[in-house]
């Protein structure tokens, strides 16, 4: 058995514990990461493209902003087109200046990886078996096994940065934890492309024929979705398929700009709202999609994970540097109160924004509940106050200060 210490065994090496794990050594706290598979199979992984201020601020203060702030593109606005009509949301005039960063996340792991490495901080990739130890006590550990050994990490405190599928929140007894969750009837069909995306902004399009997203990764790489029923596979949906049904659904004046391409990844995710609560439990800290997930349609996901980290990494840093161990009780308190307005805003915008077929919804049949959330988008895209709201989530809730 090979043993070691540090202070932050951090499971994950997904964007959450990668962040961590960066901000951290900045303060000078000893980190390891503990991680299942390869950093080319993260990379590999087309996941989120938007970035709150915050998270963008965050990234700036772990001193890994550089490539960042010279490739990602501010977005001072994004639309929103309910049935062919396009309202645009002016987030930086609706916020008081506040933007957000399109920029993907692979990049930002990429960036993270690269500084991990560049700072010799230690990962442990492809490791299997993690498990965690009496993290109720003073000295909890992680046992994993990795090139074929068996090791055991000594720590003071575990961040579980593992996901939704991780070890780390099963690891907090099930009479402990209360979880919340809402499963859609639909996933959404993602498609990336080295074709020039169709418009400079974001467009959220709700259609009779269901929702589609057009983003983007760059001048010369788009991000498409469409709302597809929870029963299709991949392999049903060819490009020329894709592009046909994303023509139809996006506004006219858009769709005749689409430049279409061979797909470079293309991949059905579900869509889930979770939360599970209290997301600490002795000397372990749930970080990230471990502790919550959000449907996509509000670009939440990575932002809620990146306002975790933030929590977590000021109490470290109070706790190493100050020894005061106090706002250890704070982080779940803290980090849930800005995660639950996280998953509302998204919840929200897909009830608007999405086709729910026959599925009855808060008890009602889905025709009229239909009717009720296209006033819903009738109203808080028709009204300033309406547009000053969806632009104020957009942009992300204030992270908040320990107390
Ligand atoms: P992650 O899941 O990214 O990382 C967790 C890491 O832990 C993984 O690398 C995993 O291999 C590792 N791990 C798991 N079990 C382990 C174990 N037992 N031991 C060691 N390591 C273990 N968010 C958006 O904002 N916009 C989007 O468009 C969007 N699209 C998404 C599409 C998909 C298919 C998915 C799954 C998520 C999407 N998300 C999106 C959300 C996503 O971006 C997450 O919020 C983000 O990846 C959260 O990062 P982490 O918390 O680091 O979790
Ligand atoms: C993306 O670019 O992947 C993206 C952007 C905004 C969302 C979801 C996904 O709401």
């Amino acid at each position: 058995m090979n043993t070691l210490k540090t202070q932050v065994a951090i499971i994950g090496a997904g964007p959450s514990g990668l962040l961590l794990g960066q901000l951290l050594h900045t303060q000078g706290i000893a980190n390891v990461i503990i991680e299942r598979v390869s950093g080319e199979y993260i990379l590999g992984r087309i996941r989120a493209g938007i970035l709150e201020q915050g998270f963008a601020d965050l990234v700036r203060e772990a001193g890994v902003a550089e490539r960042m702030d010279a490739e990602g593109e501010i977005h001072e606005g994004f639309y929103v087109a309910n049935n062919g009509k396009s309202h645009r949301i002016d987030l930086e005039k609706m916020t008081g200046g506040k933007v957000v960063v399109c920029y993907g996340q692979t990049e930002i792991t990429r960036d993270l990886m690269k500084a991990r490495e560049g700072a010799g901080l230690q990962t442990f990739y492809e490791s299997s078996d993690t498990q965690l130890h009496d993290v109720n006590r003073e000295t909890p550990y992680v046992t994993f096994k990795n090139n074929g050994e068996d090791f055991k990490l000594e720590c003071d405190y575990i961040a579980g940065c593992d996901g939704f599928h991780g070890v780390s929140r099963k690891t907090i007894p099930e009479d402990k934890r209360t979880e919340h969750e809402r499963v859609y009837p639909f996933g959404w069909l993602g498609f990336l492309s080295d074709t020039p995306p169709v418009s400079e902004e974001l467009i959220y399009a709700k259609s009779e024929r269901g929702f589609a997203l057009a983003s983007r990764r760059s001048a010369t790489r788009s991000r498409y979705y469409l709302q597809v029923p929870l029963t299709d596979k991949v392999e049903e949906w060819s490009d020329d398929r894709f592009w046909d049904e994303l023509e139809k659904r996006l506004p006219e004046e858009d769709a005749k700009k689409l430049v279409r391409g061979p797909s470079i990844e293309k991949s059905i995710a579900p869509l889930r709202s979770f939360v599970c609560e209290p997301m600490q439990y002795g000397n372990l800290f749930l970080v990230g999609d471990a502790a919550h997930i959000v449907p996509p349609t509000g670009a939440k996901g990575l932002n809620l994970a990146a306002s975790d980290v933030a929590t977590l990494y000021k109490i470290m840093t109070r706790v190493y540097h100050d020894g005061d161990k106090s706002c250890i009780a704070q982080y779940s308190e803290i980090a849930l109160r800005r995660v639950w307005h996280g998953e509302r805003f998204s919840w929200w915008m897909s009830n608007m924004l999405h086709d729910f077929g026959d599925t009855k919804v808060n008890d009602m049949d889905a025709e009229t509940f239909d009717r009720f959330m296209s006033s819903e988008l009738d109203y808080f895209m028709n009204y300033e106050e309406g547009r000053r709201v969806v632009a104020n989530q957009y942009v992300g809730m204030p992270y908040e200060d320990l107390h």
